[in-house]
């Protein structure tokens, strides 16, 4: 197929995109030794300013992911999902997003978060459980997190074909179907366990059908908590594509360059008309699924040796070193901000107020009803006649 044009990309910064989803080989443009290699269909020319700039957001978000699970581990946090070595991946999708599009994240999407423009302490109250959200999805284009495995997959869709339908109504109905030119792009994040999901398998169904303007990111990151990803597949996950009728495209998702090549061309595919794209990032889980679970019992640390030494920043900084694209001043900033942010993340973090129990009960439903009204008095009555409010109420 011809190279994704023109103008959304060059909106984008100076990256020159060539080519299109569908290649068999893994899409490589960094190696995990930091030297540049080339790609019949991804050619990348990325400024010394865009590539410090993601490996800056990498540096920030490996920082908040630590900053988490130390706090989860000093009991101010109930849980924490790491996303320690999906960093490029996260952030490379992310960067590639314009800032209409929406993307539909899991609950271990910290980088795009904070790629959205979401300030780190959100994330925080989420996990502290004071929330039931933690932004504004329309102000910063991006879902809750979604516990519910894969069911983001489906409300990516409907998103998206929202948006084709409304291009549709603006432009008049002698417009083909699936023709969103310019429109913004719906982005489902999910797992390789979700890729298992019938949400995921439905989403794919509706997307292939009705053309949407969706791209479906899977981070393979190889487990699905104990379960490894060939219990999920019997051939690689990006080819599944070809079964729904659009193309697949499985990425280092270690390599920031390669992981941004791949999404602007998939995005710019679905602003086209040209429909969903799913990417397949293929990187890996160096913590364990959560702060509540003990990954050495099913997995080797060999296993997560070998996947250290394809560390997504190494490779970024090994690369700025060796071609004199950022000095030591450099790397010193990065690494003053991302002190200062951890610093500040700790102090806001113990500094947060508990909402009142009663609290519990709004936003979760648009309106009242007597069920829920029935639930609030129960508990206000237990909460004014109990000595101890910490008690389960009977
Ligand atoms: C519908 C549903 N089923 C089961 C679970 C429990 N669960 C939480 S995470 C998880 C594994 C998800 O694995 P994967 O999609 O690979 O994402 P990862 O955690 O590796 O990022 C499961 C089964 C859930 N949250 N939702
Ligand atoms: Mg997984």
């Amino acid at each position: 197929m011809p190279a994704s044009p023109v103008s959304r990309v060059a909106a984008t910064g100076d990256l020159r995109i060539v080519g299109q989803a569908g290649s068999e080989a893994l899409v490589q443009l960094l190696t995990p030794e930091g030297e540049r290699v080339d790609h019949p269909d991804y050619v990348v020319d990325a400024p010394a300013e865009r590539l410090q700039s993601l490996y800056r957001d990498m540096v920030l978000a490996r920082r908040v992911d630590e900053e988490g699970t130390a706090l989860q581990r000093q009991g101010q946090l109930g849980l924490w999902a790491s996303l320690r070595g999906q960093e490029a991946a996260q952030v490379g999708s992310a960067r590639a997003l314009m800032a209409d599009d929406m993307a539909f994240p899991t609950y271990r999407e910290h980088a795009v978060v904070l790629c959205r423009g979401v300030d780190a302490v959100q994330i925080m109250a989420i996990f502290r459980g004071l929330t039931h959200g933690g932004w504004d999805p329309h102000r910063f284009g991006l879902a809750p997190y979604s516990i519910v495995i894969g069911s983001q997959a489906l409300h990516a869709v409907g998103y998206a074909l929202g948006v084709q339908r409304d291009a549709a109504r603006a432009r008049g109905p002698a417009r083909p179907a699936g023709q969103t030119t310019g429109s913004p792009v719906a982005v489902a994040y999910f797992g390789d366990g979700a890729a298992s999901q019938g949400e995921v398998n439905e989403a794919f169904v509706w997307a292939g059908v009705y053309n949407a303007p969706v791209v479906f990111f899977c981070q393979n990151n190889q487990w699905a908590i104990s379960q490894p990803a060939e219990r999920q597949t019997r051939v690689p996950l990006y080819r599944r594509a070809d079964g729904f009728g659009f193309p697949g495209v499985r990425v280092d998702g270690n390599d920031v360059l390669a992981v941004l090549a791949v999404t602007l061309s998939a995005l710019q595919r679905a602003r086209d008309g040209g429909g969903p794209t799913l990417i397949e990032a293929f990187t890996y889980r160096i913590g364990a699924h959560t702060t509540a679970d003990d990954a050495t019992r099913y997995r080797s640390l060999a296993e997560v040796e070998t996947w250290k030494l394809k560390d997504p920043l190494e490779r970024v900084k090994a690369f700025l070193h060796r071609k004199q694209l950022a000095d030591p001043a450099f790397f010193e900033q990065v690494g003053a901000e991302s002190d200062a942010l951890a610093a500040r993340l700790r102090r806001k973090c113990l500094g947060m107020a508990d909402p009142p129990a009663l609290a519990m009960f709004d936003h979760v439903y648009a309106g009242e009803h007597p069920p829920l009204r029935r639930q609030r008095a129960h508990l206000a009555a237990y909460l004014d006649s109990s000595p101890d409010p910490g008690e389960v109420p009977r």
